[in-house]
């Protein structure tokens, strides 16, 4: 495949209600999307940095950057370019993974597209549809919160994921689960917002059989996920922290990880999530799609990945409308709790003009 010309296009949606986190509020969805041309097709791709380097070290403009300095040109530098020798070529540069999945992801639907094969094929789908969870963000009270959980248990939402941070944890936590009961099942996330002399608070959410805590500790403790695996007995799943296969069996053989958040973006794109996967599975690890507040691009994408095998659990894979009354594509739809799995080429979407043109901020093309 010969690639023409690469565009990065820079979007803003507004979200339908504030996003908080242990690292802060979002209102919108700053989002950088890739479109990869060739002669025959069109792909897209989605960069899931945030605009602030908090979740990870990258952040949008950063991600920009690195795909016009150093990862287009490495790839135009190929005297043929397929989405499998794309991760090679882009190695040689450090970090950046979610430039380069972004990167890799456009050129995957390009060549899909002409090959009118869908991504789902592609990755090794096993499922028509995937059930639909649902990530709650840090309320500023427990009545709040209750509400907002009820809106989402009445749309059909088939697991709730609480964000929690020290001073608002148990608490919150215990009415969720006094409120809705057994009904759903329920799990948190912390963004590494603890450490691990936090251990014995954290053992009090053992009380309320959560399905798993993501993330309570810094990325780079594996051996603090470790210690604190030992304290509790809700299982600690692992999100910022796995960045590739060999960190996932780290985790894994360290005890630091009982279940696995794959993330394409934070792990370097969509191939690199399926080696996780499969690593995973071989060890017996759980794995579920994690997000990152996609626009239907990264959201259709994602919603493919989930339909493998071992992606037993169910992921923050929601419906376009968690986060945006209007997507830049088709809305990704939930119907009864679960998700089609896209069965066009490709990623299975595109934008729609009129929504792209309405969010755009920016846009770049380098001709190949
Ligand atoms: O840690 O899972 C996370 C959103 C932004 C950054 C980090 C995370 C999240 C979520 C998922 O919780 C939200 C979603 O896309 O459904
Ligand atoms: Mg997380």
């Amino acid at each position: 495949m010969k690639l023409t010309r690469i565009e990065l296009h820079w979007v803003r949606l507004p979200l339908v209600t504030p996003f908080r986190t242990s690292f802060g509020t979002e209102y919108e969805r700053e989002a950088l999307l890739v479109k990869a041309i060739t002669p025959d097709a069109v792909g897209w791709g989605e960069c899931v940095a945030m605009p602030q380097p908090d979740y990870s070290a990258e952040y949008v403009d950063g991600a920009a950057d690195a795909l016009v300095r150093f990862l287009i040109p490495a790839v135009s530098a190929l005297p043929t370019v397929s989405a499998a020798t794309v991760g090679h070529a882009l190695a040689a540069v450090k970090g950046h993974p979610m430039a380069k999945a972004a990167l890799e992801i456009a050129i995957l639907d390009a060549q899909l597209r002409q090959a009118h094969m869908s991504l789902a094929e592609y990755l090794g789908s096993v499922k028509p549809a995937v059930p639909a969870g649902v990530s709650v963000g840090i309320m500023t009270s427990i009545p709040e919160l209750l509400d907002t959980v009820d809106g989402y248990v009445a749309a059909g939402y088939q697991r709730i994921k609480l964000k929690i941070q020290p001073g608002w944890d148990v608490a919150p936590v215990r009415a969720v689960r006094e409120h809705i009961g057994d009904a759903v099942p329920v799990q948190v996330d912390a963004n590494g917002a603890y450490t691990v002399t936090d251990a014995a608070h954290l053992a009090k959410l053992d009380a309320f059989d959560l399905l798993m805590i993501e993330q309570p500790l810094a990325e780079d403790d594996l051996r603090g996920h470790a210690a604190l695996a030992r304290r509790l007995r809700t299982p600690i799943c692992l999100d910022e922290s796995v960045t590739s296969p060999v960190r996932a069996v780290e985790a894994i053989e360290s005890g630091a990880a009982a279940i696995v958040n794959i993330k394409p973006g934070r792990v370097g794109g969509y191939l690199q999530a399926r080696r996780i996967h499969d690593v995973c599975a071989a060890h017996g690890v759980p794995v579920w799609v994690g997000g990152m507040v996609e626009t239907g691009i990264g959201r259709a994408a994602n919603v493919a990945l989930a339909a493998l095998p071992n992606f037993t659990l169910v992921g923050d894979v929601s419906a376009s409308d968690r986060f945006f009354a209007r997507d830049i594509t088709p809305p990704v739809v939930m119907r009864d709790g679960w998700i089609e799995v896209p069965t066009g080429p490709g990623i299975g979407v595109e934008p729609d003009e009129a929504a792209l043109k309405e969010s755009s901020v920016r846009s770049e093309g380098i001709d190949l």
